[in-house]
């Protein structure tokens, strides 16, 4: 019996020394080529199993998913500066106006910004000292060359005009009116501060003032815009000087 069961029991010790040996070996690897002494990390197939599925998505992120997105607000238009533009009309009011001759020196060097200037010599006749008076000269600038598209909206109109006078006394100063039918119609005046006797320059209006009326694009057309520059003073022998008198429009597009 003993000799039956031999190669039997032979097989089995030869078994258990290959386990032997090799948990050996595994344990000597695991313990002596880890960096740090610390053994290596195990991984199990059921782990690998683990890793390798997709994760369910929670009720949350479904949600989320199917919910339609909010549509982003529509933006708002921003506002158009046309920048200053150049005159390329003018014309001196001839009724009712002082001298009736406006700039008689050389008024179309009002419409370009540099060292040529029109000039307002000894302007007018008398009181009252104020934008509305007749006894003063007055001079129209026109055709600016907008090109503004129908329809958009108008924010403010701004005039500059680099200007100066000959003396301090007299409180000088210049007033300006805008029509927008050719000039049958005019806005209410705005007026600079008192002018000094080197050129400087003033902004009436903004961006923001429409000089208290509602504007549409084609009353900036060349055939219905007009400016209307008025000389204020106390002395009869003031001189106006008037390098650049420019308008800047700023609109909305509708
Ligand atoms: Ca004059
Ligand atoms: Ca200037
Ligand atoms: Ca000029």
């Amino acid at each position: 019996m003993g000799s039956r069961f031999a190669p039997k029991i032979a097989v089995l010790v030869s078994i258990a020394t290959v386990i032997t040996v090799g948990a050996a070996l595994l344990l000597t690897d695991t313990f002596s080529s880890a960096d740090e002494g610390y053994p290596k990390a195990m991984v199990t197939p059921e782990m690998l199993a683990e890793l390798s599925l997709t994760p369910k998505p929670t009720s949350e992120a479904l949600a989320e998913a199917t919910t339609t997105p909010t549509p982003s607000p529509t933006p708002t238009p921003s506002p158009i500066v046309t920048d200053f533009h150049d005159c390329a009309s003018n014309a001196a009011v001839t009724t009712n106006s002082g001298d009736n001759d406006g700039f008689q020196l050389n008024p179309a060097n009002a419409c370009a910004n540099d060292i040529a200037f029109a000039e307002d010599s000894d302007s007018g006749t008398g009181s009252p000292h104020k934008c509305d008076a007749v006894t003063k000269d007055r001079h129209l600038f026109y055709d600016y060359g907008f090109a503004i598209p129908a329809g958009s909206v108008i924010d403010g109109v701004e005039v500059r005009l680099d200007t100066w006078t000959d003396a301090k006394s007299g409180s000088s100063y210049l007033c300006v009116e805008l029509s927008w039918d050719g000039g049958t119609t005019w806005t209410v005046a705005k007026k600079t501060p008192h002018l000094g006797t080197s050129e400087a320059t003033y902004t009436l209006g903004s961006v923001s003032d429409n000089w208290e009326r509602q504007w549409s694009a084609d009353e900036f057309s060349a055939v219905n815009f007009r400016v209307r520059v008025l000389s204020r003073s106390t002395s009869e022998s003031r001189d106006f000087f008037l390098d650049w008198v420019a308008v800047q429009v700023t609109y909305t597009l509708p």
